[in-house]
């Protein structure tokens, strides 16, 4: 691979890497082991120092501004860190090369890379196709924006390598070429970092910009932005979507569609069935997740009787639409990773009409709520905002749904204890990222649990 990251030109370059989360640290290991020479700031100055730190490695805490660059020819930033910053401005001012984590771990990477973004159902597919490829028997690693940096799968020997990715991550990418990449849906997300939709979703299709004939590009039949991105790629491309193609529509010879209570893969003229009679993965947007983790794993030549077995026993992930409790007729559902309002949709369509007490807040993240207003008024028994978004969700759903506002997380969650009935379904489906109040979505999560586990049995069938 030619460019800044290509492992040969590694030893003795100056690098900059950017925070000191798990990203900074995991490159950090990575460009000391290969002889690169590393600063690491952090705006942070109580940002801890990574364990096992190269004490070569010059780490600079409390300041990430220009003067960081001094010296320095190559700037890797953690994801968490805009375009915008000034650092970064100035560094593309200067004609210093700026790349993805993603991009110097891929060149590192000799496996075949599987790489999944999209809105939503990113790190359920992930985990499945990873999941799937270990039960055939491949040395698999599974990462990336899920929660191990894709740099770490650099040091071991894998067979494949799986990785969520986000769209910050697809910001500073020039070679990243995944082996099968897929785009799973594109709704409003992060319209606080990007200027638009257009720009939030052109970032997303980066994923095939350097895809070639011989690759795979898995793309979403349902979804209007997705296919805008097909006419433009050179990967072979399949597709996924609700129902089967036409004859004569036009279709590629490899698309997978759901029929009756299976999902069915069609290779050319040959059809395999995998029946859902047996998934835990429940609702439309679940099947989506699975149809397209099937055409991954068939891409990689996984045999179907692993798929159906993993199709079977997949328990789903933490905080995705996770029942953490069920008493009097009540189900406490923690959805708290559904952080925007596309997944707010897909997370109610599950449910039965009027059966839904929603909680919903934190921070918001822009673009427009009141799309969940029909299907709020048709699915939500009483709905209740907290946090720092609570102004805006009132102002974006008053009035199609009976509403109430409270501050803090706990008092919201034990207001729609009070209103559940037997039958009801107590969501915590957020549409808002958690950090106003909690470290990440998992924590949110998990009081959610604790507050819900605290309740005596029988105090929720009182209403
Ligand atoms: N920092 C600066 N300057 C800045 C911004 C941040 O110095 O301008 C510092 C912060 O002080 C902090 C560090 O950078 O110390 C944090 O970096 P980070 O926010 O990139 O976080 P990491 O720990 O490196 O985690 C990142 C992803 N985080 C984000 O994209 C915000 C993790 O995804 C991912 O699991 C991890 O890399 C491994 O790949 C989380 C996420 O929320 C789950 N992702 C978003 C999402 O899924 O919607 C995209």
């Amino acid at each position: 691979m030619a460019g800044p990251c290509d492992p040969a030109t590694l030893p003795g370059r100056h690098v900059l890497v950017v925070g000191l989360g798990r990203t900074g640290a995991a490159l950090a290991r990575h460009l000391s082991a290969r002889g690169a020479r590393v600063r690491a700031c952090d705006r942070r100055p109580e940002a801890p120092l990574p364990e096992g730190t190269d004490p070569a490695v010059e780490v600079v805490r409390g300041a990430d501004g220009p003067e960081q660059l001094e010296g320095i020819d190559l700037v890797i930033p953690s994801p968490g860190v805009p375009a915008s910053a000034p650092l970064l401005v100035a560094a593309v001012e200067r004609g210093i090369p700026v790349r993805s984590e993603i991009e110097l771990a891929a060149a590192a990477i000799a496996a075949p890379l599987v790489a999944i973004t999209g809105t939503n159902g990113k790190s359920t597919t992930t985990s499945l196709i990873g999941e799937m490829l270990e039960r055939a028997g491949r040395r698999t690693f599974t990462g990336g924006n899920l929660g191990t940096p894709l740099v770490d799968a650099a040091a071991g020997a894998y067979d494949v390598v799986v990785a969520e990715v986000s769209s910050f991550q697809l910001e500073w990418v020039e070679h990243f070429r995944p082996r099968v990449g897929l785009l799973l849906n594109v709704t409003d997300d992060h319209l606080d970092r990007y200027r638009d939709f257009a720009h939030y979703r052109d970032t997303k299709a980066r994923l095939f910009a350097g895809q070639d004939a011989g690759d795979v590009a898995i793309l979403n039949r349902d979804d209007a932005a997705v296919m805008a991105v097909a006419p433009g790629l050179r990967a072979d491309v399949r597709t996924f979507g609700s129902a089967r193609p036409r004859d004569g529509s036009g279709a590629p010879s490899r698309v997978a569609y759901v029929a009756d209570d299976a999902i069915v893969l069609r290779e050319h003229s040959a059809e395999l069935r995998f029946s859902l009679a047996r998934t835990t993965l429940r609702g439309q947007h679940n099947r989506e997740n699975l149809m397209a983790a099937l055409l991954a794993a068939r891409a990689l030549d996984v045999p179907p009787p692993v798929l159906q077995a993993t199709v079977d026993t997949f328990p789903g992930l933490r905080h995705r639409l996770e029942t953490v409790r069920e008493t009097g007729g009540v189900a406490f559902v923690d959805d708290s990773k559904g952080t925007n309002v596309g997944a707010l949709l897909k997370s109610l369509e599950g449910y039965g009409d009027g059966r839904v007490v929603l909680i919903a807040g934190g921070l918001a993240k822009g673009g427009d709520y009141t799309v969940a207003r029909p299907l709020l008024a048709r699915k939500a028994r009483h709905v209740v905002v907290y946090g720092a978004a609570r102004a805006f969700l009132e102002e974006s759903w008053g009035g199609a749904v009976d509403l109430e506002s409270h501050e803090r997380f706990a008092d919201a969650v034990g207001a729609a204890i009070v209103r559940a009935r037997p039958g009801d379904v107590v969501l915590l489906s957020p549409a808002c990222a958690s950090m106003d109040q909690f470290k990440d979505y998992a924590a949110r999560g998990d009081a959610f649990a604790a507050l819900v586990r605290g309740i005596p049995n029988d105090d929720v069938t009182r209403c």
